[in-house]
Parts: structure tokens; sequence; C-alpha cells
């Protein structure tokens, strides 16, 4: 049996549960990271040195990142995922660029912002940090809003890709968490987009609930 270890509450755990669920995948889930603990282990950083979630065991074969993750359950179902990974290489490509972008450009970003807003009561927020996040966030959000004005359905066409389920998860945060936006630019496209994303099962199960 294919197992995730990792806690349902993270971000990286949440694109890969949703990603299983689009593929109709069969797996357990083991809890790790934070409260739940098990990642300082020895056993666990044999498994993954980061002591990071998620991480993926499949029938002795283990995996950490989660974007790596999600190409490697695409590649195992059907080769391209049933079209969640498109295996022409342009259409592969683009597909990628979107996840690269979520680690080098959004994560580093949003961090400051979730953490800020979510994860730290309000005595202790350092609203200077999260303006800036936000400030950060929006012109990224821009860009996805405009990649989408063309009246695409989703980031590569029309069809869902684990482009979709990586920033799906970040645009969640984004629009859960309780931030002023004074300026910002009112994202119709994005949120549309978000709409269809929030139709989709594998989202309302592990990416739709409350924000903690
Ligand atoms: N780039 C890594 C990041 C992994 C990561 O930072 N995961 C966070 C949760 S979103 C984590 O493990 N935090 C510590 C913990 O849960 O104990 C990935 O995409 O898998």
């Amino acid at each position: 049996m294919l197992t995730i270890l990792g806690r349902a509450n993270s971000v990286n755990v949440m694109k890969v549960l949703w990603c299983l669920e689009e593929l109709g995948t069969p797996y357990e889930r083991r809890d790790a990271g934070m409260q739940f603990g098990l990642v300082d282990t020895p056993e666990y950083r044999a498994m993954n040195p980061n002591g990071r979630v998620p991480t993926l065991e499949d029938d002795g074969y283990v995996l950490w990142e989660s974007n790596s993750i999600l190409r490697y359950l695409c590649m195992k179902a059907a080769g391209d995922g049933g079209g969640l990974y498109p295996s022409a290489p342009g259409a592969r490509a683009s597909v990628d660029r979107w996840l690269d972008w979520q680690l080098s450009i959004v994560s580093p970003a949003e961090r400051n912002l979730f953490w800020g807003m979510v994860r730290t009561p309000e005595e202790k927020r350092d609203y200077a940090l999260i303006d800036k996040a936000v400030a950060e966030m929006g012109a990224n959000w821009s860009i996805i809003d405009q990649r989408l004005s063309d009246g695409r359905a989703f980031l590569e066409g029309e069809a869902l890709t684990i482009a979709d389920i990586v920033l799906g998860c970040y645009a969640r945060r984004w629009f859960g968490a309780e931030v002023q936006r004074p300026g910002m630019a009112a994202l119709p496209a994005m949120k549309a987009w978000y709409g269809r994303l929030s139709a989709r099962p594998g989202f309302a199960k592990f990416v739709a609930p409350k924000l903690f």
C-alpha cells in the first residue's frame, strides 16, 4: 500500500492528498510533523533527512518534496495522470514551470502571511512583515489572474493539471486569511478559477477545511 507520511493541515500534504483523490489512487496516510512528531526520529530521518512532510513510501520506494511526489504519482498512473501531468514536452514543462514558481517565488512570500495571520496570536503579530507578504502575494496572484484572463478554465488550458492543484492550495490560504488588501487588484479571473477548483471533491475534502 502506498503511504503518505504527513499531517493533513500541511499545505504540501494537501497537494498530495488532492492529487491522489483526482487520480483515484488507493493509499493510507500517517500523521507526522508538528504536534504529531515522528519527523525527528532516526527512522523518519533515514527516509527524509529534512525532517519535513510529506514523505511518500511506495513498496520500498521513498520520495520527499511534495511537487516531486505529485509528478511521481501522475507518472505512475497512466504516465500522465490522466492529463494532470501532460506528457508532451512543452505542455509538461509549462506545468513544471508553475511548480518551480511555487517553490522559488510563492512559498517564501506566502509563509510570512500564513504564519503571521493564521498561526500567530493577534498580540504577537508582526504587521510590517505581514503587510510586505500581502503586497508580494498580491503581485504574485496578479500573475495568475492575468494568466487566466483570456478565459481559460485552468492554468494550462481547459483541463486541470497539477499546476492548479499546487497553486490552488496556496489560493485557499490567500482567500482564507483575513488580511487587508488596500488598493489591490480585484483578481476576477483568479476568483472564477478558484470557484472551479472549489467544485472538485479532492479540494472540498482536503483543502477547503478551516485553516489552522
Ligand atoms: N519543499 C518541501 C517543503 C516541506 C515543508 O516545509 N513542509 C512543512 C509543512 S508544509 C513541514 O514539514 N513543517 C514542519 C513540520 O510539519 O513538522 C515540500 O514541498 O515537500
